[in-house]
């Protein structure tokens, strides 16, 4: 594998787009004639503050950075479009899904929540999922997670939230994780968070790639038609190749191996030509169903399960380009959720009416002021009339006489649309002004029993697994108490199971719900990962472990096996310089094996002399290759003479362990390579 393709890497000069030859310039275009040494005077003397090229450069250099989003501070986007597959004109009057075909350009930015700018891709969190579509009416965003339900029920409570999940004030640490007491502390008193909790102890939250995982809008949100009738609708991405999970040990060592894990694996994919690809869903229901159903749709901590109200495939989104600048588009990009365009409108869901406010709100600390629509990557692909104006920073500015409306002059115009404007679905509204939580929202376990029944057995193990480690983390004994006392109401034998985790004695009293919990909610598969995992191996990526003389013809057919599935093939050897085959071909690596521990890949494979695995058997790095592949359940090919290094590492094969010596094994291993995981050695 070529390790950078992207034609921006090459080692061009760094140059403005403006920039017109090789002179170097300050900022105000001034010819630079040194640009090693400040102005002296004398050679052992002082720095003159004359020196206006160091005076720019270096105040430049001390303003590089905005400041960081307050949550889903690390994140990574790149371009791509959506196009019409199933047009939807009956639904909604958005021009956007009017016509099978149509494409609109959008920018899609993944994040974690509570970690810092640089912290690792793999902490356990929420992924943020959002989408600008540059429609032909306006911007819309639709900026969901891949978890379609939320902690809180009510904006108000989001700041409480987010100060409890990030690092604690007083330390400063931990961050990017919940593993701690204030977490553990606010979530046990939060009664409402129980159905998020159980999606967010679920693999879910170690997704294998941003690639592979699903998205959500999670708001009801409402399409209106040319005709002004009004539907509820829930938004879902899935992912074109299933979705797919790592396992807690695989995170903890990834993010020590490759803290951008996920990054560099949506720019390979990309550079490989292997767009990532999500289909665009709907459920789409009205509001005799939104009476019917036992929650209330504009409660952000339910889902509507697809067995209920499936999911309408009506587009794709394909991400097929990397971003030129990091800062100008990834880390500048403002999404707002108040962006919508006509024929789509919010519902009165509390959590999105704050939203509402929040957005724009950070965007002018984070930007600078109110122009950033002005910058390229927020800035609408359509026609903008209007009479804003000034302002820091204002890169478009109108030109004549007139900046009010009505004017008189010219044409008169731009002038509001009454009918092609958008409007609010004119929903009728009476009620008391008073602070409250609807009586509707009071059911907190129902669902979140409804998705852990939903998994499948190791699914349910990892939950379990994931709440004993957290809350291990935790100090506070009657935290990890209150916390557990919660489990009851959604599964006893989690409950337990939890409980003898930590070592409590016993399982706590529950607590007393505030309504009674349904605990015979249908299960759904469509809420779990492994029942929704791909059928190829392709998109995946096999660590090929090589020594010197191995035979050719195995190395060759494994490589064509890997990559006409569809999938990447990473050679890891001993040097990085590479290996000679037996046949004497040079074949060099694309990592030394202390740098690629097995946890990088999906599968391994292992071609080896008696000699060369004699070697490997010496390095630690080798054995605790094989070792973890193997305790990671995952699947492990292996040539004739691989004995010493499996020895060493104390691994004693079963049927996940197979033989790739002939041409044919490796299309057999490769085949099997789709179930991604050899589950049974797990259970066993
Ligand atoms: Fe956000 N959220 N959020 N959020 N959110 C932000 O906006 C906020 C919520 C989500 O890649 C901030 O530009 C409030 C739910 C994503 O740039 C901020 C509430 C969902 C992103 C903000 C929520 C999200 C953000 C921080 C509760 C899933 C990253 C910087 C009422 C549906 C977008 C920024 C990107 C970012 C506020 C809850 C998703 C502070 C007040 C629910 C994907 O405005």
């Amino acid at each position: 594998m070529e390790r950078d393709r992207n034609p921006g890497t090459g080692g061009e000069t760094h140059q403005h787009p403006d920039a017109g030859g090789d002179r170097l310039t300050t900022a105000q275009g001034i010819p630079v004639s040194d640009n090693q040494n400040t102005l002296k005077a004398g050679p052992r003397g002082p720095s003159l503050l004359e020196d206006f090229h160091f005076r720019e450069k270096m105040f430049h250099f001390d303003h590089e950075r905005i400041p960081e989003r307050v949550v889903h501070a690390r994140g990574y986007a790149a371009h791509g479009f959506f196009e019409v597959t199933d047009a939807i004109p009956d639904l909604t009057a958005a021009h956007l899904f009017g016509e099978k075909g149509r494409r609109v350009p959008v920018f899609t930015r993944f994040s974690t929540v509570a970690g810092n700018k640089g912290s690792p891709d793999l902490a356990r969190d929420v992924r943020g999922f959002a989408v600008k579509f540059y429609t032909e009416e306006g911007n819309w965003d639709l900026v969901g997670n891949n978890i379609p339900v939320f902690f809180i029920q009510d904006a108000m409570k989001f700041p409480d939230l987010i100060h409890a999940a990030k690092q604690e004030p007083d330390r400063g640490f931990p961050q990017a994780q919940t593993a701690h007491d204030n977490f553990w502390d606010f979530i046990s008193l939060m009664p409402e968070a129980m159905h998020m909790v159980m999606w967010i102890m679920s693999d879910r939250t170690i997704p294998r790639s941003l690639r592979f995982m699903e998205g959500f809008g999670v708001h009801t949100f409402r399409f209106v038609n040319a005709e002004g009738k009004g539907h509820f609708v829930k938004f879902h991405w899935k992912p074109k190749v299933g979705m797919q999970s790592v396992l807690w040990d695989e995170a903890v060592k990834i993010n020590g191996a490759d803290p951008d894990f996920h990054r560099r694996d949506i720019w390979n994919a990309i550079q490989a030509g292997d767009f990532p690809e999500w289909e665009l869903g709907v459920q789409v229901f009205d509001d005799a169903f939104a009476d019917s159903f036992d929650f209330d749709v504009l409660d952000a901590t339910k889902l509507i399960p697809e067995e209920l109200v499936p999911v309408r495939i009506i587009g794709r989104m394909v991400l097929d380009r990397l971003v030129d600048n990091f800062f100008a588009e990834t880390e500048q990009v403002a999404f707002c959720t108040q962006n919508i365009v006509p024929g789509i409108d919010f519902t009165n869901d509390p959590l999105l009416q704050g939203r509402n406010f929040s957005y724009l709100d950070t965007q002018i600390k984070r930007l600078g002021g109110p122009n950033f629509t002005h910058i390229p990557i927020n800035a609408p692909r359509c026609p903008m009339h209007h009479f804003q104006q000034d302002g820091h920073m204002a890169m478009h500015n109108p030109k004549g006489r007139a900046n009010y409306e009505p004017n008189g002059w010219a044409k008169g115009g731009p002038r509001a649309d009454l009918k092609g404007g958008f409007r609010s679905f004119p929903e009728e509204i009476v009620g008391e002004k008073r602070k409250i939580r609807a009586e509707t929202f009071a059911d907190h376990y129902s669902q979140a029993r409804q998705f852990y029944v939903s998994q499948t057995d190791i699914e349910q193990g990892h939950i379990a697994d994931a709440l004993v480690f957290e809350l291990s983390k935790v100090v506070a004994l009657e935290v990890r108490t209150r916390m557990v006392a919660h489990l009851p109401h959604i599964d006893a034998d989690l409950a337990a199971k939890v409980a003898d985790g930590l070592g409590l004695d016993g399982v706590p009293t529950p607590h007393t719900p505030a309504r009674k919990p349904i605990s015979d909610l249908v299960a759904s598969d469509a809420l779990s990962i492994l029942k929704n995992g791909p059928d190829s191996f392709a998109g995946r990526k096999l660590g090929l472990l090589v020594t010197d003389g191995i035979d050719d013809d195995a190395f060759d057919a494994l490589k064509e096996a890997v990559e006409k599935a569809g999938g990447m093939v990473e050679i890891v050897a001993p040097k990085v310089g590479g290996i000679v085959t037996a046949g004497g071909r040079k074949v060099p690596a694309d990592q030394k094996i202390d740098g690629a521990p097995s946890v990088l890949y999906d599968a391994v494979a292992i071609l080896a002399t008696t000699e060369g695995a004699t070697a490997l058997a010496g390095m630690h790095p080798a054995r605790t290759f094989v070792a973890d592949a193997f305790a990671h359940a995952k699947f492990i090919g292996l040539s004739e003479g691989t004995d010493p290094l499996l020895d060493a590492a104390g691994v004693k094969p079963d049927a996940g362990v197979m033989t790739i010596g002939a041409a044919k094994d490796a299309q057999a291993f490769v085949q099997t390579l789709g179930a991604l995981r050899y589950w049974d050695r797990k259970t066993a």
